[in-house]
């Protein structure tokens, strides 16, 4: 009687495991559908950015200056941004001085700044002789690669420079790019701190000053009224979708608009 006992104790206690375990599947499916929807809610956002930027009617177009767009897809809720590629630091047409100063501007210490600016030269560079605070093949060498002695050729490069922490780099990428089809610097849209170090460093110029005061509110964005404008010009799209909890799904896009209505983009990158 006793063994029978234990035997239902230990059926039940199986049966509770099971249910524990199928609950814990549950929640698990639950997830991933969840994180599903958001990244479809996600990858929405970028075509809907893609539609503004590319739809007829000029008026109806989205800004490209970086300000945030809401919206909402089956319930999850959007936050869309498109970044002019044209407005950011082009880190393959600049040399150690303009990271100087970038950094100066970032708060970093002095010292710093001096590494960072040294070991950026020598990476461009053609030769393997350091600076005083740079870094050639020798110092490289325990890393397994050695300095590019060109410019980089990805914002992602900047991180294998000595100096470069990943949280630096990481901040750099935000107002970075490489410059795509020899597009030159347009400050109309750009970050005033992506003006200011392509200004050689001057934070005071009327042009940062305007920037400053747009982003602000303090005036509209001129926007682009000239369609010509749009051919060529490539954007990064970043669409954030949030969900109950806190949980979030994010997509970037790198998008050239052609100017052609029968294909109106081309995507060049994404994640
Ligand atoms: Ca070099």
């Amino acid at each position: 009687m006793l063994a029978v006992v234990a035997g239902i104790g230990v059926m039940a206690a199986l049966a509770a495991g099971a249910a524990a375990a199928t609950a814990a599947r549950l929640d698990t499916l639950e997830a991933e559908t969840s994180a599903a929807r958001l990244g479809a809610a996600a990858d929405a956002g970028v075509e809907i950015a893609l539609a503004r930027l590319t739809r007829p009617g000029l008026a109806a177009r989205w800004a490209i200056d970086g300000r945030t767009y809401t919206e909402s897809y089956k319930a999850a809720a959007l936050a869309i941004r498109i970044e002019d590629e044209a407005g950011k630091i082009m880190i393959n047409r600049i040399d150690g001085e303009n990271i100087g100063w970038l950094m100066s501007t970032l708060g970093l210490p002095p010292l710093q700044v001096k590494t960072l600016r040294d070991s950026f030269d020598d990476w461009i560079d053609q030769d393997d002789e350091p600076r005083t605070d740079g870094a050639e093949s020798e110092a490289y060498r325990p890393r397994g690669y050695a300095p590019r002695n060109g410019p980089p050729t990805s914002v992602e490069e900047l991180g294998d420079i000595r100096g470069f922490t990943p949280a630096l780099a990481a901040r750099v990428a935000r107002i970075a790019t490489v410059e795509v089809n020899g597009a030159p610097f347009d400050k109309r849209y750009a970050d005033p701190l992506a003006i200011q170090v392509m200004n050689d460093g001057n934070a005071n110029t009327p042009d940062v000053i305007e920037r400053q005061r747009e982003i602000a509110g303090q005036r509209p964005a001129f926007p682009i009224s000239d369609p010509a404008d749009w051919r060529g010009r490539v954007v990064t799209i970043i669409a954030t979708a949030r969900g109950p909890g806190g949980a979030r799904a994010q997509r970037r896009v790198v998008a050239e608009i052609t100017g052609n209505p029968r294909q109106p983009y081309v995507l060049r990158w994404g994640t």
